[in-house]
């Protein structure tokens, strides 16, 4: 079998989700740690963005895409339930995270703090203010969500694959953090999350700065 590659930061909260799954399916891979842009991700990515999933001459773009090709084509675990109903359930959250969550919790809010764009580099405090609202918006839901244990069900999917490197990176943050350790739910799923076997052989470097 040709080796997999999958290519990105592995800071990305995308390119951890799917070595995640890929580790989670037991399927080995490699790690190219190229960031977005880069002319080698140019030439592989419609978009130029990470993750991409390179595999002999197969070439995935989108985390989605990748995950499902890593889920669907290889022995191992199944990360999504097989079953209509369970597996709707399932994507029903992913579509949240990916859609909804991720953009506010990581574009909007965490952003604010990593990429401020400020003359000294500390946090850009007006954006983190017009984020906090819907910060704690989606932790809460996400919250309520964990009640059977993963998201938004009894068993680890996909969609706790794309979560688990959002709360990572947004545990290390102070407004976030602080919501994410108030949780009924939240605290104690991280901390199992990081002790998955997949999630810890995964977690990448911490970030620059
Ligand atoms: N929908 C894409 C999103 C990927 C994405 O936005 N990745 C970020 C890094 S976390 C990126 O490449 N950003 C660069 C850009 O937006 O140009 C996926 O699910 O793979």
């Amino acid at each position: 079998m040709p080796p997999i590659e999958i290519i990105g930061l592995p800071q990305s909260n995308f390119v951890w989700a799917a070595r995640i799954a890929a580790a989670e399916k037991g399927v080995p891979h490699v790690n190219l740690p190229l960031p977005p842009g880069h002319p080698d991700v140019a030439a592989l990515h419609p978009l130029g963005r990470i993750p991409v999933l390179r595999q002999g001459d197969l070439v995935l773009a989108e985390s989605r895409a990748i995950m499902g090709f890593i889920d669907q084509g290889f022995d191992g675990p199944a990360l999504m339930p097989r079953g209509a109903r369970a597996a709707a359930l399932a994507e029903q959250w992913v579509s949240v995270v990916l859609t909804t969550a991720e953009p506010a919790l990581i574009r909007r809010y965490f952003f604010a703090h990593l990429f401020p764009g400020t003359p000294d580099g500390r946090p850009d405090r007006a954006r983190v203010e017009a984020a906090l609202p819907e910060t704690e918006r989606y932790l809460a839901l996400l919250d309520g969500a964990l009640a059977e244990g993963f998201l938004g069900g009894a068993a680890f999917t996909l969609a706790d694959a794309y979560l688990v490197p959002i709360l990572h990176w947004l545990r290390g943050l102070p407004e976030s953090g602080a919501r994410i350790a108030a949780g009924q739910h939240l605290p104690a799923y991280l901390d199992r999350m990081m002790a998955r076997p997949a999630v810890a052989a995964t977690v990448p470097p911490p970030l620059p700065g």
